[in-house]
């Protein structure tokens, strides 16, 4: 990874959440495997970030793909459990917010994911904001995603964007996508049609020097490969009553609620979810093998 790094090649950053509580076993390994691979496909290297042992990996090999799939106790690490982890020495799954700021610091301009952390619906009175939106406010890193999980409140989730100044730019689209949906019924502001459009954005920013956040590109399903809309907004009215019902709170909330899609739509939700992240894992690999080093 450094030699790559050092030599100037194509580095595509992916997160290790998705993989340890994202996905369900034991479809989550080869999954792992397909996205880097992905990645490997259109030119650039797959550097997935987690922690072993207490140490922060950015190129996870076979082996700690491995136990961070088949572990119960990966702990799910945002960017403020980066340290206690590390110094109680576990093995730690590595969210947008802890992925992006380390792929940051270690000089990977280009993350794939498949959908942000953001505002919780009922966030008025649970204040559940994802880590994920105030992280990217001060990290300079391109982040390819399919909007933000539609589990959330998306217009907040847009809003508060906004308010942190996050640049958002849709992918051949001025709609912003609803990661199970290929349209979450919002607008966005700018649009990039090729890798190359989105790299000229990327040398833009760093030539003014007046944004120091992230670039986040929201790459939408085609329409044809989308859940159910029907289907989805049933599932997400019965996961959201359950988790409420069950009081499940904090970090659990997220993979509580697409465990349930996953269940509930007997693996149609799983199946979008992985062609989400492997479009976007595409995408980031062109960008970055647009991108000027
Ligand atoms: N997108 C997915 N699956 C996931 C996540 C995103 O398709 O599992 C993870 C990401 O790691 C994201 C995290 O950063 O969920 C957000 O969790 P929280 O809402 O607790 O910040
Ligand atoms: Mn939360």
């Amino acid at each position: 990874m450094a030699a790559a790094l050092d030599a100037g090649r194509p580095v595509v950053a992916l997160e290790s959440t998705i993989v340890a509580h994202g996905l369900p076993r034991p479809d989550n390994l080869a999954v792992a495997r397909q996205i880097e691979q992905t990645v490997r496909d259109h030119g650039a290297v797959p550097a997935t970030i987690g922690m072993i042992g207490g140490e922060v990996v950015v190129g996870l090999d076979d082996a700690d793909l491995e136990r961070m799939a088949a572990g119960d106790d990966v702990a799910k690490l945002s960017a403020r459990d980066l340290a206690p982890a590390a110094a109680a020495g576990v093995d730690g799954a590595t969210t947008v917010a802890s992925t992006a700021a380390i792929a940051a610091r270690a000089g990977i301009g280009v993350f794939a994911t498949g959908g942000l952390g953001g505002v919780h619906r009922q966030a008025e009175t649970s204040f559940d904001e994802s880590a994920d939106l105030a992280t990217l406010a001060r990290t300079p890193v391109c982040v390819v995603c399919a909007g933000v999980k539609s589990i959330l409140d998306v217009p907040a989730t847009l809003e508060r964007l906004e308010t942190l100044g996050v640049t958002v730019v849709g992918y051949g689209t001025r709609r912003f996508p609803g990661f199970y949906l290929a349209d979450s019924g919002h607008e966005v502001d700018w649009s990039a049609g090729s890798p190359e459009q989105v790299a000229a954005i990327l040398d833009a920013r760093r030539d003014h020097g007046v944004c120091g956040g992230a670039v986040v590109v929201a790459n939408p399903l085609p329409v044809s490969e989308q859940l159910d809309p029907a289907l989805h907004d049933r599932v997400l009215a019965d996961g959201l009553a359950r988790a409420a019902a069950e009081h499940v709170t904090g970090k659990q909330v997220t993979p509580h609620l697409l465990a349930h899609f996953h269940e509930a739509t007997e693996g149609q939700s799983l199946a979008v979810n992985v062609r989400i992240i492997l479009r976007n894992a595409e995408l980031a690999a062109r960008i970055a093998a647009a991108a000027s080093p």
